[in-house]
């Protein structure tokens, strides 16, 4: 008995093959090994999307289109391994959307959870359930699935946030829904803060029971979440790959404040020097304050406030802050730790 096909086997199987291609049916041994690799295989590269550059082609889009017109006026920030596909990491949706002084960007809803990160500038607001939020750079601002929103900027100066959206995810399950809104901006039912006060202060409305995994408290003011760090920073030694890294959470369950995408802030002391790490949810990295250096195989990205940078899953990489840091990140973790996928090293 011989191991070695003969040689009329290769010709016999290219005739096998192509015959049942025609009725859609192909063989796996062909493509095992690529379809379930030893270890994490994705296309999604380490990326840094420069704020010097991005600004003023944000900018500039604001003369080309208004947000009505657009509906969302959104830079769409993709990964270079994924052209095309309007995807940050094989999970996750990102861009910058700008909203203008006098503007509105009309209410529409839909299955994707969007979550929002304040870039640059005040005064404009989402609305979502009938809720206004105004924005200050630094909040995190959560719109659940099926949420109607709409954005609009009654202030004098450009605003510009970082929109995280599940969208390939929702993808994957087919389970696209949108729909807009008969008037341009949905009626204001409760009045601003209202969320933060029933949610946002560790307690809870007495009579409180979730009706959705996502977090009832819509707005993470950015000022609570600084403070926290900077006396954490103050109280204990940062962990020694993320520094001092809190995550934000759902307050009526301690779970994650959105079920499909995980929220994250650290700080990082100046000369810190982290250890490599690894774990298999790419993430998603905007940097809110200070200088700093993301390394990884042999290669440096520097990053600088407003920068946003991207870590592949399984790829190890180390943080350096040349300055005191502060990073805000996320990632598809809830899904896979809800699967038991998820995975980490370092
Ligand atoms: C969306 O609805 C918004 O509401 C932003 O601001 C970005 C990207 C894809 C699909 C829907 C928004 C979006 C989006």
């Amino acid at each position: 008995m011989s191991a070695i096909p003969k040689p009329s086997n290769q010709a016999a199987r290219q005739s096998f093959y192509k015959k049942i291609d025609e009725a859609s049916v192909t063989p796996l041994w062909e493509v095992l090994h690529s379809l379930i690799p030893p270890a994490p295989k994705t296309p999604c590269v380490p990326a840094i999307f420069k704020w010097r550059e991005l600004h003023p082609w944000v900018m500039e889009a604001g003369e080309l289109i208004t947000a009505k017109e657009a509906e969302r006026r959104v830079l769409v920030l993709e990964n270079p391994g994924l052209r095309g596909e309007s995807r940050i990491t094989h999970s996750i949706y990102a861009g910058l959307q700008l909203i203008l002084p006098g503007e509105v960007a009309p209410a529409h809803r839909h299955s994707q959870s969007a979550l929002r990160f304040v870039m640059e500038g005040s005064g404009a607001y989402t609305a979502v359930q009938g809720e206004r939020v105004t924005m200050h750079p630094g909040d995190f601002i959560i719109t659940p699935s099926w949420t109607w929103h709409d954005h609009g900027n009654p202030g004098d100066e450009a605003v510009i946030w970082l929109d995280g959206l599940d969208v390939p995810i929702v993808q994957l399950f087919d389970a696209q829904f949108l729909e807009r809104h008969d008037a341009e901006s949905q009626k204001t039912t409760r009045t601003e803060g209202e969320s933060l006060a029933r949610f946002g202060s560790n307690m809870l409305p007495l009579d409180f029971k979730p009706s959705s995994r996502t977090s009832p408290l819509w707005s993470y003011p950015y000022e609570r979440s600084r403070e926290a760090l900077a006396q954490l920073a103050r109280a204990e030694a940062p962990h020694p790959a993320h520094g001092h890294k809190l995550r934000y959470v759902n307050p009526a369950t301690g779970g994650w404040a959105m079920p499909t995408m995980g929220t994250f802030m650290q700080m990082l002391p100046k000369g810190f020097s982290g250890k490599s790490y690894r774990s298999t949810d790419s993430s998603v990295f905007a940097v809110v304050e200070g200088k700093g250096r993301v390394t990884f195989s042999d290669e440096t990205l520097h990053f600088e406030p407003k920068d946003v940078f991207v870590m592949p899953s399984w790829e190890a990489y180390s943080l350096h802050a040349d300055t005191e840091c502060v990073l805000f990140s996320f990632s598809d973790r809830p899904v896979q730790q809800a699967l038991d996928l998820w995975r980490e090293e370092g």
